[in-house]
């Protein structure tokens, strides 16, 4: 397919400025040294250690999330807006190209993606064939690695084509992906707990709306504005949140084998699964409804807390609250929570997400050992899905992951302009790693 917005121009340009910054970095402070490592770390699953180079975004402990240098409010205020919302393409156009989109661009890359969302009929297929109660994460993971056999990318590189200029391929194969993933999450979300009825997508309406149109969670093919409002500002804060995280790393190392785009976003999707990771909006969610059913309602404050301390004597982790990296109250959370009082939500499960703000932070303060004591986006980002009937909570981290998708393609994209090599770090035994520390 010929290649013709504006974006593809605009690319060219700065990918050989990215080029020329990576190259003199590496050859002005290559043999520099940046920091000592400590045993613990390395213990420690390489806890902050800082050996990943990520573009798209930075996640500061104090400050939280900056896409491309703009905060969550900034990011907000100066994307070209749809409604209350930016437009959600915005994100992805900040994330790859470093510069705030004009409303034509935005616009003209809207209209550009969605002609390629057209989902092809052996994807739908794969789907059908797989048994309806398959968790919807492997659902979305299979069907992503189904579409592999189009990647431009891969037929690029075996048919030789110089690998300066991978780059290209792999950003036609990301429009694609982007283009299709909310389309098939809202098949799976369809097949998996409705009536199996697919609902076609519309063509005048923008990525988020649209998405929010084919979930068509009150069955009724009526758009409910806000939770079209929601669907954007959800995809928006999901997008991207630095290169060290499971599932974008994931993706950025297997892709760092010159693996495809499909290869990459599957296999950093098998990692968003995980409930330590962007399952926790849905542990999050189904650990609300648990307290709220014990309960018969909202337990009172003292109730609740006691019921903490016991959920935390039986050794488990309490969804949508720690950080590997935040120090403060995830500035996602508050996004959500601005929503919330935005459009005056309010329901048994909102009054939770506050109540549980009210009095987890205390409690884990108090274990002595939670480096990050205050809520994640998991911990609201499931309350108003719920809130707006989108009940499921199994499918938030699908949710997660069509926004994700934007953050790890844009991160991609960069490796293959600069032409980052493959990632090959060193392991250690045990052994080998007590000998380190004993010899110096
Ligand atoms: N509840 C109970 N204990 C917690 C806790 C929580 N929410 N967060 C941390 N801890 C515990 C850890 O389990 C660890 O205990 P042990 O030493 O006994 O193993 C201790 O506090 C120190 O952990 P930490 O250094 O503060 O946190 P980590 O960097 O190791 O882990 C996690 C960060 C996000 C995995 C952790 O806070 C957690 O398990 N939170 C609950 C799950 C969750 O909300 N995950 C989503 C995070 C955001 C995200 O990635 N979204 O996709």
């Amino acid at each position: 397919m010929k290649l013709k917005v504006s974006l593809f121009e605009k690319m060219e340009d700065i990918v050989e400025r990215w080029r020329k910054e990576y190259k003199d970095i590496n050859s002005i402070y290559g043999e520099k040294i940046i920091s000592d490592i400590k045993v613990s770390q390395v213990l420690g699953g390489m806890r902050d250690i800082p050996s990943l180079i990520c573009e798209t975004s930075f996640v500061d402990p104090y400050e939280g999330i900056k896409f491309r240098g703009y905060s969550i409010s900034e990011t907000l205020s100066y994307l070209p807006k749809v409604s209350d919302l930016p437009y959600v393409l915005g994100i992805w156009y900040l994330l790859l190209t470093g510069e705030i989109p004009s409303r034509d661009e935005v616009e003209e890359l809207e209209e550009y993606i969605k002609i390629r969302e057209r989902l092809p009929k052996y994807v739908i297929e794969v789907l059908r064939n797989t048994p309806a109660n398959t968790h919807p994460m492997t659902q979305f993971a299979m069907a992503i690695l189904a579409m592999q056999r189009e990647s431009v990318f891969a037929k690029s590189y075996y048919e030789g084509m110089n690998k300066r200029d991978l780059w290209r391929p792999m950003l036609e194969d990301c429009i694609n992906l982007i283009a299709r993933a909310p389309v098939i999450a809202a098949y799976i979300y369809r097949r998996t707990y409705r009536d199996d009825v697919f609902v076609k997508p519309n063509e005048t309406m923008d990525y988020g709306a649209n998405f929010a149109h084919m979930l068509n969670v009150n069955d009724d093919f009526v758009l409910d504005k806000d939770f079209a409002d929601l669907i954007r500002l959800y995809l928006i804060l999901h997008s991207d949140h630095e290169g060290g995280n499971v599932s974008a790393h994931t993706c950025f190392n297997i892709s760092s084998a010159l693996s495809d785009i499909y290869y990459s976003v599957a296999g950093g999707m098998c990692g968003l699964a995980g409930p330590l990771h962007g399952n926790a909006s849905s542990e999050s969610l189904r650990w609300i409804l648990n307290i709220i059913k014990f309960f018969n309602g909202i337990p009172s404050k003292e109730k609740l807390i006691e019921y903490i301390h016991n959920h935390l004597a039986a050794g488990k982790v309490i969804p949508g609250f720690g950080h590997a990296v935040l120090r403060v109250t995830d500035p996602r959370y508050t996004a959500f929570s601005n929503f919330v009082d935005m459009k005056k939500l309010d329901s048994d499960v909102i009054r939770m997400v506050k109540l549980l703000y009210e009095v987890v932070p205390d409690i884990l303060k108090s274990t002595g050992k939670v480096k990050d004591p205050y809520p994640n986006v998991d911990g609201h980002s499931g309350a108003v899905l719920y809130h707006y009937n989108l009940k499921e909570h199994e499918f938030y981290t699908v949710m997660f992951g069509v926004s994700r998708i934007m953050g790890m393609t844009s991160q991609v994209i960069w490796a293959r302009a600069v032409g980052f090599p493959i990632e090959r770090p060193k392991s250690l035994t045990l052994k080998h790693l007590v000998e380190m520390v004993t010899k110096r």
